[in-house]
């Protein structure tokens, strides 16, 4: 087989660093440090669903100018959560249009009357278009769930007589349109004799509940009026030292010092440097590596940066540290490699999602996952179908696990959903993701869309754009996305770099014959490998699953028929891996809620764990069969501890 050379992105370096990303300023994790302070605005919050006809009244009677109480009832709502499973009315879990959310907040003195602070406000998501007040003001709009916005609300809250209180006040709207994302469309039941005069329904095109809200944290922080706006990191390896390439951006004046320091993981100053940009050479680096791949996985590296600067107030100093791991991706025409090793996805896809909180942030939920990630030796994950919490990748950077970001782009299933107002949106939302996740070693691949349409002509030129914009965003890491498409009629193939691919044999078509299953995956591999000559991640794979339901021989819907059909999947896999097959994903990770349909008993029930992490038969199968892919694609050949023999309780 003739051999392309590898593609190594992170050997651009910074200059090609964010030369096409349309965004004003950065979106730095916001974190405390000498000179910042934060303050969580998690808990209850005032909430009100907008019941009126065309959901207007809250616009029309203004309830951002007083306190939402004063306006009508309101109800308690946790914050992060989605709104809709909370209540025990069945109208607000189908709610669709604004919902208003308030809180007061009283501000630390200091935060109102020094003028070296800059107070900022900062939203993790709120799914999907927001308009935000402060004591009423009109102070910050965002479209699309699922990501930060934030804004700088210094002149609110130092002016005039000092606001004892700040009142926040965040009006969402869930409604998908064709030009959101994903999108969606309202239909209207026109026919009076079956629906009430204005009755309409949301139609989505991806299979998860449309769960809305304020579903990551809240919080305000402050940074000094000159501050650290953006950081850019990128790494690369050079014979034994490791490269660390930054950049970073400073606003609120143009007299200042910059020094960046790299620190090891005992704190020791490895490396240092001056100025705006450069780069950082780490001799005899410890590098990043994947959790199992390595005895040593998940090195991080801090990048401690401080700032001077003289501004007409005096001298103010900001500090930020950010976590490095040093680490290359590349990708040959049957491999991927991290550190110029082959490495294998063995992993899941994911969602936020579990119990009331539908998806909204939780650390208990969110380390149970991990911990059970690790049982199962799963190396990687997707985040499908959506960027996930900040959080979660600061837990992949920290244990090492691989994960492919992949944007919101799912459901583009109809032709209309092709237009250029939606590529301007999805390109944008490709900058905010870039622009949030960029500096994480974790994050290996960036995924612009779940199964598009990608037959037809108009979806063909919109991947091309989407993919060519987040390659020039970012030229470290390959681009894919994930198809369901037939292998000769993909238009977006050709512009990916690792073909990711989602089928459901034996499920979907031909169900219940568990014996074609290797045939039809081996046709499916050999088509596009020759067509494409690009690696290939099975993205996907499964069976729905009721937890408890027996039976054998195997049917459908049953423990057994999950567990038959994976093991068919994984001989079929079996017989690629070693050839141009990188990366396994079961769908799904655990079980989760979807809108009802026939096909769907209380949600999906593809999880090999159930919506309450508990593992199905499947669950065990996978974890044998991915610590053995662990201890054979070790790096370098060593036993990994296999937590499946000794069952350790502390794993
Ligand atoms: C898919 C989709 C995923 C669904 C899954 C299923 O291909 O990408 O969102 O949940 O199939 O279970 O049907």
């Amino acid at each position: 087989m003739a051999r392309r050379s590898a593609v190594a992105w992170a050997a651009f370096g910074p200059l090609l660093w964010g030369c096409a990303l349309g965004l004003q300023g950065g979106m730095l994790y916001p974190q405390e440090s000498r000179s910042r302070e934060r303050k969580e605005l998690d808990g209850l919050w005032s909430f009100r669903a907008d019941f009126s006809d065309n959901r207007r009244r809250g616009f029309e009677e203004q309830w951002y100018r007083r306190p939402l109480r004063e306006s009508g009832p309101t109800l308690d709502m946790p914050v992060p959560s989605s709104f809709n499973d909370i209540s025990q009315d069945w109208r607000l879990r189908h709610f669709v249009g604004w919902v208003w959310y308030e809180r007061e907040v009283i501000l630390p003195e200091r935060w109102t009357q020094d003028l070296h602070t800059r107070v900022v406000l900062r939203i993790g998501s709120a799914h999907s278009y927001a308009i935000v007040w402060v004591n009423g003001v009109d102070t910050l709009e965002h479209e699309g769930g699922y990501l930060p916005f934030e804004a700088d609300i210094s002149n609110l809250v130092q002016v005039g007589p000092l606001p004892s209180r700040l009142r926040i006040t965040i009006a969402i709207n869930n409604t998908l349109t064709p030009t959101t994302l994903p999108p969606g469309t309202i239909q209207y039941m026109n026919d009076t004799s079956k629906y009430p005069k204005g009755y309409f329904v949301q139609n989505t095109y991806f299979d998860f509940f449309n769960y809305a809200g304020l579903q990551r944290s809240v919080l305000l922080y402050t940074t000094p009026t000159t501050y650290i706006d953006d950081i850019t990191v990128t790494t690369g390896v050079e014979h034994d030292s490791g490269l660390v390439n930054y950049q970073i951006s400073v606003k609120g004046s143009n007299l200042f010092e910059l020094e960046a320091r790299l620190l090891d993981a005992e704190n020791k100053v490895v490396a240092n440097g001056t100025g705006t940009q450069g780069q950082l050479k780490v001799p005899g680096a410890s590098l990043w590596w994947p959790y199992l791949m390595h005895e040593r996985p998940a090195y991080l590296y801090s990048l401690e940066v401080r700032l001077t600067a003289q501004t007409s107030l005096g001298p103010v100093s900001d500090f930020y540290s950010l976590p490095v791991g040093i680490r290359t991706v590349a990708v040959t025409e049957s491999q991927f490699l991290i550190n110029g090793k082959p490495f294998y996805f063995h992993g899941v896809n994911k969602h936020e999602d579990a119990d009331i909180r539908g998806k909204g942030f939780d650390w208990p939920l969110l380390v149970k996952d991990f911990n059970l990630l690790r049982w199962l030796g799963a190396n990687a994950f997707r985040t499908s179908h959506y960027p996930y919490a900040e959080e979660v990748l600061q837990m992949c950077d920290r244990h090492g696990i691989v994960v492919i970001d992949e944007c919101p782009g799912v459901g583009l299933a109809l032709p209309q959903f092709f237009n250029n107002v939606s590529l301007h949106h999805h390109m944008r939302v490709m900058e905010e993701v870039v622009r949030r996740d960029k500096n994480h070693p974790a994050v290996v691949m960036w995924s612009v869309a779940n199964e598009p349409a990608s037959h037809l002509e108009s979806a063909g030129y919109y991947l091309k754009m989407v993919i060519a914009h987040t390659k020039a965003l970012d030229p470290s890491r390959p681009v894919t996305f994930v198809s369901n498409s037939n292998y000769a009629a993909d238009k977006g193939a050709p512009y990916v770099d690792v073909i990711c691919l989602n089928s459901y044999y034996s499920w979907y078509h031909d169900y219940g014959h568990l014996e074609l299953i290797q045939l039809q995956l081996a046709t499916q591999f050999e088509n596009w490998y020759k067509k494409y000559q690009k690696p290939i991640i099975q993205s996907e794979y499964g069976a729905e699953t009721i937890a408890g339901f027996h039976q054998d021989p195997p049917l459908m819907f049953t423990e057994e028929y999950q567990k038959s059909l994976l093991e068919q999947y994984h001989l079929g896999l079996d017989q690629k891996r070693r050839k141009y097959v990188v990366g396994e994903l079961i769908w799904n990770f655990a079980d989760f809620m979807t809108e009802q349909s026939l096909t769907r008993v209380l949600g999906n029930k593809k999880g090999i764990f159930t919506r309450q992490r508990q593992p199905k038969s499947a669950a065990f199968l996978l974890r044998e069969r991915y610590w053995k892919i662990a201890n054979e694609t070790r790096y370098p050949h060593s036993v990994a501890k296999s937590q499946c023999l000794e069952n350790s309780p502390f794993t």
